[in-house]
């Protein structure tokens, strides 16, 4: 059990300190609780979906570990989910991929619709929960050729174009039912091992793809539509089709979003720094928080540097509104829920530094051209005491402080996911 008294004397002490610096944490508070965060659902079952019993493959994705007591079913899933959602502070939403569709497999992607996810949909009305979508593009039969929409064989690409316009629908239809946009994401996984010859061919193929799958205009109010590049994948290192150039020049001449994954650039480009450049040309864009290691390897998020400077752009830009904060990792070497629990967390307390920052002073230093202060006033505020603020938040919140949740972990374990034969 927390000590309620002690965390508010410790909140009581770090209100003063900021408020020393001009910083009301009552509101950076308010702003916390209401930024979203969107929870991915293949975090709990190692990218596998509900078609086959094989799960992940193709793609150039890789879920690595053996860690026990995966979700096998929906049901088990969504119990996961709520679990970490319980250890979790703040409302946030489900982001979920086309092949958790609840059809026993005997529905092809081409053919999913709305309601092959009431389910899902019903879940998250009950919870009080936002969707996100994505379309799976990848393990399936006809990802096996490595390429999808930008395929050479019409057929193949036909068929992708067919899932791309269905996951539309199924988007548009959970933004109606639980009355906020869901945002839609695509991404592909076609690309060469190798040296292509030709580079230009499934760029048009995939623009044209695009523009059909893209064709139908939408309510806003119920669709987001996101596209997301990469680097390069697992089988696709010498070229991707979908890269960074493309997919930001088709999103801005579209006016759709466009996702900047973490892990899908050069390993020194960092995404903090391209988020106030690309918002000059897009209203609105998707994040996809990772963390890679070396490669894009979907290490789970951690208070990194990063995550913190992404936080920082996301406050100082005022962009909170208008970048819509996805999470994309899933390592199977670890307790799954767990696993959502540090991320999101991790996630919500770089917010949370972020929206402590007193930034009227940060940038009047920078204007007058006091370089000295700037530097000395953030390296100041690496040890505020930003830890007091999180640990009232989370009682306020209702949710375990400090270490503690990792408990409630251990007994769900023990209780339901040990149980769990593979
Ligand atoms: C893959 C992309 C993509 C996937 C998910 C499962 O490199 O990051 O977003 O991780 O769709
Ligand atoms: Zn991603």
């Amino acid at each position: 059990m927390s000590d309620i008294t002690g965390i508010e004397k410790a909140y009581e002490a770090a209100r003063q300190r900021y408020a020393e610096l001009g910083v009301d944490t009552e509101k950076a508070i308010g702003r916390l609780s209401k930024t979203a965060i969107s929870l991915h659902c293949w975090q709990g079952d190692d990218v596998g979906g509900f078609e086959t019993s094989e799960g992940l493959s193709g793609g150039g994705i890789v879920a690595t570990g053996a860690y026990p007591g995966k979700a096998r079913t929906p049901d088990e899933l969504r119990e996961d989910i709520e679990k970490a959602m319980s250890l979790i502070p703040g409302k946030h939403r489900l982001n979920l991929h086309a092949m958790y569709a609840e059809t026993a497999g005997k529905v092809d992607r081409n053919e999913l619709a709305a309601e092959h996810f009431t389910t899902w949909i019903d879940w998250a009305k009950g919870n009080g929960l936002g969707m996100d979508f994505n379309g799976t593009f990848f393990s399936h039969p006809k990802a096996e050729s490595g390429f999808t929409l930008s395929s050479a064989d019409e057929a193949v690409r036909r068929f992708w174009v067919e899932h791309g316009i269905a996951c539309r629908k199924i988007g548009a239809a959970m933004g109606k039912e639980l009355g906020t946009a869901c945002v839609t994401n695509l991404w592909i996984p076609d690309g060469y091992k190798d040296i292509p010859a030709d580079r230009k061919g499934p760029r048009q193929r995939l623009r044209k793809s695009l523009d059909e799958i893209f064709a139908e205009k939408i309510d806003r109010n119920c669709l987001l539509d996101a596209v997301e590049s990469k680097l390069f994948g697992i089988g696709s290192e010498c070229y991707v089709v979908g890269s960074h150039e493309f997919y930001l020049g088709y999103a801005i001449r579209n006016n759709i979003l466009l996702c900047l994954d973490t892990g899908h650039f050069h390993p020194t480009e960092v995404v903090s720094d391209k988020i106030s450049s690309v918002m000059e040309f897009l209203d609105q864009i998707l994040l996809h928080v990772s963390r890679g290691v070396r490669w894009d390897s979907d290490h789970v998020v951690i208070l990194s540097d990063e995550l913190r400077a992404i936080a920082e752009e996301l406050v100082r830009g005022d962009y909170l509104e208008k970048v819509h904060i996805g999470l994309d990792f899933f390592d199977a070497s670890i307790n799954r829920v767990a696993a959502w629990v540090i991320g999101t967390r991790c996630m919500l307390k770089a917010l949370l530094i972020a929206l402590l920052e007193p930034a009227d002073k940060l940038r009047a230093f920078e204007q007058d051209g006091d370089f000295t202060s700037r530097l000395a006033m953030l390296e100041e505020l690496k040890t505020m005491p930003f830890g007091a603020v999180w640990d009232y938040y989370c009682t306020k919140k209702d949710v375990p402080t400090g270490p503690d949740w990792l408990k409630e972990v251990r007994d769900y374990e023990t209780k339901v996911t040990n149980l769990r034969q593979s």
